[in-house]
């Protein structure tokens, strides 16, 4: 404001020192005296002054540029800006290594029991029955019960004339005369019967109530016996290939399978079973120790060549849930829990099924398959240190 006054008076000061202009357009024109004239000059030169001084306040006339001045401090870091996207999946890592096959699981349980079937259809009518009687003839009738009965033209009547045997040993009845077992012939005296004997020109043959069934002998064709009494492996007949370390002892003649930590499985060398037809493997054997991994005695399709269930159809095995059949490696028959004890084992081959026998007991019928070509026992399976353990005191293998 001060500078704003200092202005207008510097100005004011101006304008009256200079000649006194004519202002047509003055309010005070019209008295035409000096006064008048004075003060519309005054007027005027106030609003040209304060036409000038809004227009240097509001459109300033720019001076020359400024020297540009000192850069001042950097600002403050700005605050942390939003997360990025997820970045690309990488690519698939390479795969595991194969595990080892697990243990045999457990057996399932037995299915329940179905229900009964339908009635059958009925049967046809049968043939009518001849009742009581056991001989007919002209002269009258025999009934089982002994009793002849005669016709008198209108009905039966009993003849009190009974038979003195029983019914079941007379051949043949006449009426007068009947003929016994023994060739005797009877005839009717009176109101009794006599035995007249036979006539002497004839011995006659007894009949025979059966003939009796001839035994065959026994034609068993032995195609592998080995009782294990010589405390040194056969070699001609068996091959010993170890998986898991050990090997076999003997003990009281039997061959020794230790089980525990080592472990191996002994083969026939050749084909013990004939090409085709039945045959059947039997042993003596007795299980010492039993244990998580199951050890038997088995048969294969094939040479057995380490451990390969689909070329075993049939085995005799116990691991620690007990003796049991076991076919491409799955149990299809309980014999017993956990057993210790000595039995007779046998796989008997029909030419068609396979049958597992404990102690003659029969104990499984396998569906219908291919003969086996190969014996051996111990198990190929490798790395395992919970081997059960057995002793085998004989192998046969015969053809009926
Ligand atoms: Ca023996």
């Amino acid at each position: 404001m001060k500078m704003r006054l200092l202005i207008v008076f510097t100005v004011l000061s101006v304008i009256l020192l200079r000649p006194l202009p004519v202002f047509a357009a003055s309010p005070f024109d019209n008295f035409g005296n000096p006064f008048t004239i004075l003060f519309n000059a005054i007027y005027e030169a106030i609003q040209e002054l304060n036409t000038r001084i809004d227009g240097l306040i509001n459109n300033p006339v720019s001076g020359p540029a400024g020297a540009t001045g000192i850069q001042g401090d950097s600002g403050q870091s700005g605050p942390t800006g939003p997360t990025g996207a997820i970045g690309m999946t990488g690519p698939i890592g390479a795969s595991g290594l194969v595990g080892e096959i697990g243990p045999q699981g457990w057996t399932g349980v037995a299915g329940t029991t179905g229900g009964t079937g339908p009635i059958g259809a009925t049967g046809a009518q049968g043939l009518l029955g001849a009742g009581n009687v056991a001989f007919i003839t002209e002269y009258g009738i025999l009934t089982n019960d002994g009793t002849v009965w005669r016709w008198s033209g209108s009905d039966w009547l009993e003849d009190n004339k009974d038979v003195p045997i029983p019914v079941s040993n007379i051949v043949q009845f006449s009426g007068h005369f009947f003929l016994d077992v023994n060739g005797d012939v009877w005839r009717q005296g009176g109101d009794t019967w006599i035995n007249t004997g036979h006539p002497s020109f004839g011995t006659p043959t007894p009949t025979p109530t059966s003939f009796p069934t001839p035994t065959p002998t026994p034609s068993l064709v032995i195609l592998l016996d080995d009782e294990f009494n010589n405390s040194v492996l056969d070699t001609n007949t068996w091959e010993f290939f170890s998986t898991n370390g050990g090997t076999y002892s003997f003990d009281n003649d039997s061959i020794v399978v230790p089980g525990g930590s080592s472990m191996f499985y002994i083969r026939t060398k050749n084909n013990p079973f004939p090409v085709t037809g039945q045959f059947t493997a039997e042993f003596g054997i007795q299980y010492t120790g039993v244990d998580e991994s199951g050890v038997g005695v088995a048969l294969g399709f094939e040479q057995q060549n380490g451990y390969d269930q689909s070329n075993i159809p049939v085995s005799y095995w116990q691991d620690h849930n007990g003796l049991v059949v076991s076919r491409f490696g799955l149990t299809v028959a309980n014999m017993s829990g956990v057993n210790t004890n000595y039995h007779i084992g046998k796989i008997v081959y029909d030419g068609d099924k396979y049958q597992v026998f404990l102690d003659s007991v029969l104990k499984y019928t396998s569906p219908s398959s291919l003969t086996a070509k190969s014996l051996w026992f111990g198990n190929p399976f490798c790395c395992r240190t919970n081997w059960t353990g057995f002793k085998l005191d004989y192998i046969k293998v015969t053809q009926p």
